[in-house]
C-alpha cells in the first residue's frame, strides 16, 4: 500500500492575500502556517515509532482510530483531525464571483433544506452556536440526503456520513484577529469566500462513487 508518512503541509491554494478584506493575509498566515503546521509536525512525531501505520491515510487513521495503539488513540484524533479539517477548509474558499452552487448540488440543497438561503442560516446558526473551538459542516449522509453537523474541538464527522462537502472553522484563530468576537459577521463574509466549483466536485465524485 501506499506510503503516506510523513505527511507534509499541503501549500495553500491561492495567494494569502486573496480572500481578503474577508480574510486578512495575516490570519491565513498564522492559520496555515503555524496552527496547520503544527498539527502536520505532532501527526509525525506521533506516528514515527509505528512504521506499520505509515502507509495509513489521514481518512484511514480518522476512522479506525479504535484499531491503534491505546495511547495514540486520543493524540491521532486530535492531530489527524487537525490536518484533516483545515486542508479541507482552506480548499472549500477562494475568490470567485459565483456565491451560489449549481446544477445538482444546488438541487440536493434545495431539496434538503427548502432553499439555498434557508442553507445558509441553518448553516450560519450551527456554526454561531458551536460552543467554543470547533466547526459546521454541510455533509453528504445516507440516502443521498444533505445534513449540517457541528463538531466540537479537531473532531470530524466522518465516521457518521458519507462524505463531508465543506467545513467552517469558528476556532477563535480562523477570525479573532480580524473580526475579534464578531464571529457572526466572520460567518456572513466566509459565505462570500466558498469555492462552490471545489463543493460541487466533491459532491459529484461523492454521489456517484
Ligand atoms: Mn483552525
Amino acid at each position: 500500500m501506499k506510503k503516506n508518512y510523513p505527511f507534509h503541509l499541503q501549500p495553500l491554494p491561492y495567494r494569502y492575500d486573496v480572500l481578503m478584506p474577508h480574510i486578512s493575509e495575516q490570519t491565513l498566515g498564522f492559520h496555515h502556517d503555524k496552527h496547520l503546521q503544527t498539527y502536520v509536525d505532532n501527526l509525525n512525531k506521533i506516528l514515527e515509532p509505528y512504521p506499520e501505520l505509515h502507509d495509513w491515510s489521514l481518512e484511514k487513521l480518522l476512522l479506525k482510530l479504535a484499531q491503534l495503539p491505546d495511547n495514540i488513540q486520543i493524540p491521532v484524533k486530535n492531530n489527524a483531525g487537525g490536518v484533516y479539517n483545515h486542508e479541507l477548509y482552506f480548499n472549500c474558499m477562494t475568490n470567485s464571483d459565483k456565491h451560489e452552487p449549481e446544477g445538482a448540488l444546488a438541487d440536493a440543497i434545495n431539496q434538503s433544506f427548502g432553499s439555498f438561503d434557508a442553507w445558509k442560516e441553518e448553516m450560519k446558526n450551527a456554526a454561531l452556536t458551536q460552543f467554543g473551538s470547533g466547526y459546521a459542516w454541510l455533509v453528504l449522509g445516507e440516502g443521498g440526503k444533505l445534513c449540517i453537523h457541528k463538531t466540537l474541538n479537531q473532531d470530524t464527522p466522518l465516521s457518521c456520513c458519507v462524505k463531508p462537502l465543506l467545513l467552517v472553522d469558528v476556532w477563535e484563530h480562523a477570525y479573532y484577529l480580524d473580526y475579534q468576537n464578531r464571529r457572526a459577521e466572520y460567518l456572513d463574509n466566509w459565505f462570500d469566500v466558498i469555492d462552490w466549483n471545489k463543493v460541487e466536485e466533491t459532491y459529484n465524485q461523492a454521489k456517484n462513487s
